[in-house]
């Protein structure tokens, strides 16, 4: 039986949410999948899911299996991790709240920004996380996951997207909390750093997210190939953009650092199919309108130009339609 204070839910099975379950499990850690309901009802009734995990991100290693149990639909919860596209975290998660105890906590791992502040909404006093990776993990196959290449995660206690840098000092309370997080959800191999600034922590991901995934969409293929290919004149004009953007709205250290930090998670995720991709492989609509889509709405408020990430924001869209260019 688990312990449900220790236990932690994952709603959203796809490649990230799969690769922390499977870590956390690895590490003794009881996890329980909410699937949505489409794949639950689909799901035979008190079956696990089944993951095969290949770690290419090394030394290969051969592959393992692993049995994900699956929540019930009225079972307490007490830690929860957010793992779905952006555009379903609000509607995936309304469903699930009412049986949220009053002192969980949830975690969200879901790429992009602008809908944050109405999941603080829907959570009411309960603390929401923000946690970034810059981990490349993908399915090559339905149930076969593969870890391509290894990030860093970063976690930091959200409180509200107008808050900045000087606003942002915790309290001894939430600090210690997120130390608890912090422990809680580093595994062997592959630890949490927290930080202070969740703002600053997301633009950080989202900047990095708009250079590389809208691109991998648009030239269909893998994160290493925008080093050195066609797409990679545009690639840096969209690192000079969006570095603009980040002067502009006063993160100039995030600003300086945008187009190493882009080249070294290509480099470490060469290998990886991003999750824009895989949308668009999979026929599923994308996350832009929370990556780019959000720097154009930024550089609009802070007037900025952003030719370049309206013109990733176009091509993707024309892709959701179903065409394929250039
Ligand atoms: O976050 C990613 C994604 O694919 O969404 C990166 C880090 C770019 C890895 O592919």
């Amino acid at each position: 039986m688990h312990s449900p204070q220790k236990t932690w839910h994952i709603l959203g099975a796809g490649a990230i949410g799969s690769l922390w379950a499977i870590r956390l499990q690895q590490a003794g850690v009881a996890v329980r999948l909410i699937l949505s309901p489409r794949r639950h009802n689909k799901h035979p009734a008190d079956e696990p899911v089944i993951v095969h995990f290949s770690d290419h991100s090394g030394r290969q290693k051969p592959a393992t299996q692993h049995r994900l149990a699956v929540a019930s639909p009225d079972e307490s919860i007490h830690n929860l991790l957010l793992a779905t596209k952006a555009n379903a975290a609000l509607s995936a998660l309304e469903p699930h709240v009412n049986r949220m105890r009053a002192d969980a906590q949830l975690v969200s791992l879901s790429n992009g920004m602008g809908y944050h502040d109405a999941i603080q909404q829907q959570l009411g006093r309960r603390p929401l996380y923000m946690v970034t990776t810059t981990d490349g993990a993908y399915f090559a196959a339905p149930g076969q996951l593969i870890l391509a290449g290894r990030g860093h995660s970063k976690i930091a206690r959200y409180i509200g997207s107008k808050n900045t840098t000087e606003q942002a000092l915790l309290s001894g309370k939430e600090r210690y909390q997120l130390r608890q997080v912090v422990r809680e959800l580093s595994v062997p191999g592959h630890r949490l750093a927290p930080r202070i600034d969740a703002r600053r922590l997301l633009l950080d991901k989202l900047s990095i997210n708009a250079c590389i995934n809208g691109l991998t969409a648009i030239h269909n293929c893998r994160n290493g190939a925008l080093a050195n290919g066609p797409a990679t004149p545009r690639l840096y004009r969209l690192i000079t953009e969006c570095q603009e953007l980040l002067e502009a709205a006063g993160q100039r250290t995030l600003a300086s650092s945008l187009r190493p930090k882009v080249l070294s998670v290509i480099h470490a995720t060469a290998d990886n199919i991003s999750s824009s991709c895989s949308d668009i492989r999979a026929g599923r609509a994308t996350e832009i309108k929370h990556i780019n889509g959000f720097l154009l709405r930024l550089g609009q408020e802070l007037g900025v130009s952003t030719a370049e990430n309206a013109a990733i924001v176009k091509d993707i869209k024309a892709l959701e339609k179903g065409a394929r260019h250039p």
